[in-house]
């Protein structure tokens, strides 16, 4: 199955926290990185504080979507350990933005992720892998970008 999986971080090196989230993806059992967007600073949508850095990744997997998320929730919670600031506002937040095509509703699980049409920090890094994806139930993903033209967003390569 191919998942795009959304990685934000906004505390502490968050440029290497976004790029250790993609080589641990690389490692994770059940799992394939095909491809990862470019990095981008994008400033904060209903949050505070710094910049965050954004990126989305597509992994190619075996593991059914829950599996999927509790080894994303996984990579989140092996970063923390390496950090001191476990409480603080989070420096690393893996999303599973989608998978295949799948419509999951489920307490612990949403997909496609329910905010990611109203977020130009995932629909330009989403477009970069996938210029002609569609997000289930909603449509094309690229007819949203021109929704979200004022959220401030660059490109860093
Ligand atoms: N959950 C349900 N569906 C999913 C899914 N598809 N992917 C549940 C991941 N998790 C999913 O998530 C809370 C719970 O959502 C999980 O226990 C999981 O079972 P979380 O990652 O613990 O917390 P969160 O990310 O703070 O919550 P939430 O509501 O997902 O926040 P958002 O909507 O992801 O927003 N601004 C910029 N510029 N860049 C960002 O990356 N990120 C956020 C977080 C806000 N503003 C941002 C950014
Ligand atoms: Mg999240």
């Amino acid at each position: 199955m191919i998942a795009l999986v959304g990685i934000g971080a906004n505390l502490g090196d968050a440029g290497a926290n976004v790029a250790d989230a993609l080589a641990r993806l690389e490692t994770q059992p059940g799992c394939r990185l095909v491809a990862s967007s470019s990095l981008w600073r994008t400033a904060p949508i209903d949050s505070s504080g710094d910049d965050y850095i954004n990126a989305v990744a597509l992994v190619d997997t075996t593991l059914e979507a829950h599996a999927l998320l509790a080894s994303l929730q996984a990579i989140e919670t092996a970063h923390g350990r390496e950090r001191p600031y476990r409480n603080a506002p989070r420096t690393l937040d893996l999303d599973l933005l989608l998978y295949g095509d799948q419509v999951i509703d489920t307490p612990g699980l949403s997909v496609p992720h329910p905010r990611m049409h109203e977020r130009a920090f995932v629909l330009a890094p989403l477009l970069e892998l996938a210029p002609d994806i569609a997000i289930p139930g909603r449509g094309r993903a690229a007819d949203f970008l021109a929704g979200v033209a004022d959220q401030a967003i660059v490109r860093l390569g």
